[in-house]
């Protein structure tokens, strides 16, 4: 595979798990899902991980797989090579996985002694690759090794933080996000 083959099709793959962290931002609020329980008087989660964002993220991004599929063909014949399309339970994977490490994430930071909104450097940026990745590949195996080569999975690596900070300076400045990372 070229390597602007690799890049695309490594954005395209994971942009079902890009997204719902943003839809998250954009959806959260209410009741979070630790409902208020500490453990070691520490908050479980914290009430940044709401259910509202938690289903809202989910469903963006298995919606927008859904939206990539209808778009695929025509994208591959203007590229000249083809970009995937979603089978279900990898867009499951690919939106819950990255929801579910963000949760994670936030389970982690509240042990170590983080506040809500606390920075983790690392951890924030790839806490939805490190779930959703393995998730998928058990949901989804023979797509998941289909689509995700080793060169897709360097890529991602490299690019994920890159594109997440990106996206959260631009959610800050536009007054949607209280830290910029
Ligand atoms: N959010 C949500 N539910 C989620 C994830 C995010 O409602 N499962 C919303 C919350 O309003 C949250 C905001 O998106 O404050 C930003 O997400 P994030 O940076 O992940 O949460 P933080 O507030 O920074 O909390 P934490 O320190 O636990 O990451
Ligand atoms: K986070
Ligand atoms: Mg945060």
């Amino acid at each position: 595979m070229a390597v602007l083959e690799t890049i695309v099709v490594a954005f395209w793959a994971m942009l079902p798990a890009y997204v719902p962290n943003n839809a998250a931002v954009l959806a959260g609020g209410g009741r979070p899902i630790d409902g208020g329980r500490t453990w070691g008087k520490k908050r479980v989660l914290g009430d940044g991980k709401t259910w509202r964002g938690t289903v809202a993220g989910i469903l963006a991004g298995m919606g927008l797989a859904g939206v990539l599929n209808l778009l695929a063909d025509d994208v591959s014949a203007a590229l000249g090579f083809d970009v995937p399309t979603f089978v279900l339970p990898a867009a499951i994977g690919l939106a819950a996985g990255a929801m579910l490490g963000d949760i994670l994430a936030s389970f982690l930071k509240r042990r170590t002694g983080r506040q809500r909104g606390a920075m983790f450097p690392g951890l924030d940026q790839l806490d939805f690759v490190v779930v959703s990745l393995p998730l998928t590949a058990l949901l989804a195996t023979e797509w998941f090794f289909e689509v995700f080569t080793w060169g897709v999975i360097a890529v991602v690596i490299v690019l994920t933080p890159i594109l997440h900070v990106t996206t959260n300076m631009i959610a800050y400045q536009l007054g949607l996000k209280n830290e910029p990372w």
